[in-house]
C-alpha cells in the first residue's frame, strides 16, 4: 500500500498538530511553468505558508520513492524535467524508480492523505473537459478531491476547461464548493468565470468550521487571483477557443494538452500569463496556510 515518506519536519508538525500545507509539484516542474518562473513560484509559495505559520509539504516522486515534504536542499529536483504523476501513475512511478514523477492534483491528495495533512493548495484543478460527453476526458484530480479528507485551494479549474460541468461533478460527488470572499467560481486568470459558487465565505474559521461539520471527505475552496494581476477575459478565452482547435487538428490529446495550452497562453498575453499564475499560486498557498492554522487552533 501507498506508505510515502514524510519529512521530519512534516512528521513533527503533524504530530504535534501544527498547521501543515500540502503543495503538488507539476506546477513547479517544466511541465507547468517555465524557468525560471517556477523556482520563483514555488520559493513565492513556501514563502507564504511559512510567513502564516503553517509548515509547507511539497509532494513528489524522487528516485521511486513518494514523498511528502521535502528538505530545502531537495526542491530545486522538483524544478527540472519531470514525468507527469496522476494517483494512478504512483505505483508505477514507485516499482519503476523515476527519477522525478510531478505529483498532480490527484496524486498529492492521495500522498497527502496518506501522511494524514489536512489542506492542499494548488493553482488550477483538473476538471471535466469540453466536449468530454464524447471523449469521455475526466481529471481524475475531481474524483480524489471528492474521496481525500482535505481542503483543497484553488483559484479555479484550468482555464480552458468545461466549468459548468465540472462544478456539476462536484455537486454529484457532495464537494462542498465554497468562495472565498466571493459569489462567483473563478476561471484561474481571471476572477470570474461568469459561474455562481453555491456558498461563498469570508474567514479562515469559517472554512475550519464548515470542515469540522462535513459529512463526506472533500471540501474545495475557490479564491479568486488577486485583482491586480487578472488578466482579461475576452482575451483568453480567445486564445483558448483556437489553441483548443488546434489541439484537435494535431491530434494533441491528453494530459498533453495542458502544456501546450499554457504555452498558447503565455504567447498570446506576451508572459502576462506567467506572472498571472505565480501570484495566484501564492496567493492560494497563503489562504490555504491561514486555513491550516484555523484547523488546528479549533
Ligand atoms: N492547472 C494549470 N496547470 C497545470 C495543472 C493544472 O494551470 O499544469 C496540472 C495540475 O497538476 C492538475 C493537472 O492536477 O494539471 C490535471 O491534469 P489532467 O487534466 O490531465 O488530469
Ligand atoms: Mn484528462
Amino acid at each position: 500500500m501507498l506508505e510515502p515518506l514524510i519529512s521530519d519536519e512534516v512528521r513533527a508538525a503533524l504530530g504535534g498538530g501544527r498547521p501543515v500545507v500540502a503543495l503538488e509539484s507539476t506546477i513547479f516542474s517544466h511541465l507547468g511553468l517555465p524557468s525560471p518562473a517556477n523556482a520563483e513560484a514555488l520559493e513565492r509559495s513556501l514563502g507564504a505558508i511559512r510567513r502564516e505559520g503553517a509548515v509547507p509539504a511539497v509532494t513528489a516522486v524522487l528516485d521511486g520513492v513518494a514523498r511528502v515534504g521535502l528538505r530545502a536542499d531537495e526542491h530545486e529536483r522538483i524544478l527540472g524535467a519531470a514525468r507527469k504523476v496522476a494517483e494512478r501513475d504512483i505505483p508505477v512511478a514507485i516499482a519503476q524508480r523515476w527519477p522525478f514523477g510531478a505529483t498532480t492534483v490527484s496524486a498529492s491528495l492521495a500522498l497527502a492523505a496518506a501522511a494524514g495533512v489536512q489542506v492542499f493548495a494548488t493553482g488550477g484543478i483538473g476538471g471535466v473537459h469540453r466536449g468530454a460527453e464524447l471523449t469521455g476526458d475526466v481529471s481524475a484530480d475531481l474524483d480524489a478531491i471528492a474521496r481525500r479528507p482535505l481542503v483543497t485551494v484553488c483559484a479555479g479549474a484550468k482555464a480552458f476547461l468545461d466549468l459548468g460541468r465540472t462544478l456539476e461533478y462536484l455537486e454529484t460527488t457532495g464537494v462542498p464548493v465554497l468562495g472565498w470572499r466571493s459569489d462567483d467560481f473563478p476561471a484561474f486568470y481571471t476572477r470570474s468565470s461568469g459561474l455562481p459558487v453555491p456558498h461563498r465565505v469570508e474567514s479562515a474559521e469559517e472554512v475550519a468550521e464548515v470542515f469540522a461539520h462535513r459529512s463526506r471527505p472533500g471540501l474545495l475552496l475557490a479564491v479568486p487571483i488577486p485583482e491586480r494581476d487578472a488578466l482579461d477575459r475576452s482575451e483568453l478565452d480567445a486564445v483558448v477557443g483556437t489553441a483548443l482547435a488546434d489541439c484537435e487538428a494535431s491530434g494533441i490529446t491528453g494530459a498533453a494538452i495542458t502544456p501546450f495550452v499554457l504555452g498558447r497562453i503565455a504567447d498570446a498575453t506576451a508572459g502576462r500569463s506567467v506572472p498571472a499564475n505565480l501570484a495566484l499560486a501564492e496567493h492560494n498557498a497563503s489562504v490555504a496556510a491561514a486555513v491550516a492554522v484555523a484547523i488546528a487552533e479549533r
